[in-house]
């Protein structure tokens, strides 16, 4: 059997995870695990850690270390047979430590984004609430303004993408980051991205990662 390949994906909000973890999960076949989902469908649940999370997301602010870890860990304790890019987690020195006691890391990649960049994506973000697809009013618009492509139905936008929330999360981003960086660096597994547009970093990430994956797996991959 191909040896299992785990890499994280960091990033302030916006600064394309999601978009560039499924990129990965379709090119490299990886499961895409993301940290906002797991919380979203637990929201959508209306599970006790749900109820919990939402009342931290609305005010734009990141959801307490002991919920996240009981979320997210018991998930990748499961996944012992995949390959998996984790996006958006961890997001504390707090979570890094408890992930570092689960598994452990080939590559991180982190996305450093300029702020006015993050801003003005985050401001035009909407989604179609049922299915959670995103669309972006200049990146990747819907059809029809307002409209849902499959379905038709209307599109909204997020609480914590409304502009009072954005702020705050991206202010308190940066400060929770730096120690979980400086982590991965000390480890030697950190790779630092920058740019405007996911499309400039898209092939660098996809050559660091033709080179990180076992060959095995990504023929096997190939073959599929
Ligand atoms: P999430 O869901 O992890 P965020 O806030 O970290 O949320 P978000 O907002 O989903 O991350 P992203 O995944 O980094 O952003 O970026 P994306 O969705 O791919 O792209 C953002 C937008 O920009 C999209 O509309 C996309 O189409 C567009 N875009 C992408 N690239 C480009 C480009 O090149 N150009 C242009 N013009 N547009 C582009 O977490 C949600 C909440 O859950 C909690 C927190 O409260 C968090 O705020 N949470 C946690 N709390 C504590 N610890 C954790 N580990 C947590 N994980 C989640």
């Amino acid at each position: 059997m191909s040896r299992l390949f785990r890499a994280v994906i960091m990033g302030p909000p916006g600064s394309g995870k999601g978009t560039i973890s499924e990129r990965i999960a379709r090119g490299f076949g990886l499961q895409h695990l993301s940290s906002g989902d797991f919380v979203r469908e637990n929201i959508a649940a209306s599970t006790e850690a749900g109820n919990l999370a939402k009342t931290y997301i609305e005010k734009g602010l990141l959801v307490p270390d002991h919920v996240m870890t009981r979320l997210l860990l018991p998930r990748l304790e499961a996944m012992t047979r995949h390959s998996w890019i984790l996006d958006g987690f961890p997001r504390t020195l707090a979570q890094a430590e408890a992930l570092n006691s689960t598994c452990e890391l080939d590559v991180v990649i982190s996305l450093n984004i300029p702020l006015e960049t993050l801003k003005e994506r985050l401001s035009h973000r909407w989604i179609h609430p049922a299915s959670r697809r995103v669309y972006n009013m200049c990146f990747n618009p819907p059809r029809v303004q307002g409209v849902d492509d499959i379905t038709g139905e209307p599109l909204i936008q997020q609480e914590d993408d409304k502009p009072e929330a954005l702020v705050a999360r991206l202010r308190h981003y940066k400060d929770v980051a730096k120690p979980v960086i400086d982590l991965y660096k000390a480890k030697g597994i950190l790779h630092t991205f920058s740019d405007t547009d996911t499309d400039h970093i898209w092939p660098y990430i996809s050559s660091l990662l033709s080179a990180k994956i076992p060959a095995d797996r990504l023929d096997a991959q190939r073959a599929s």
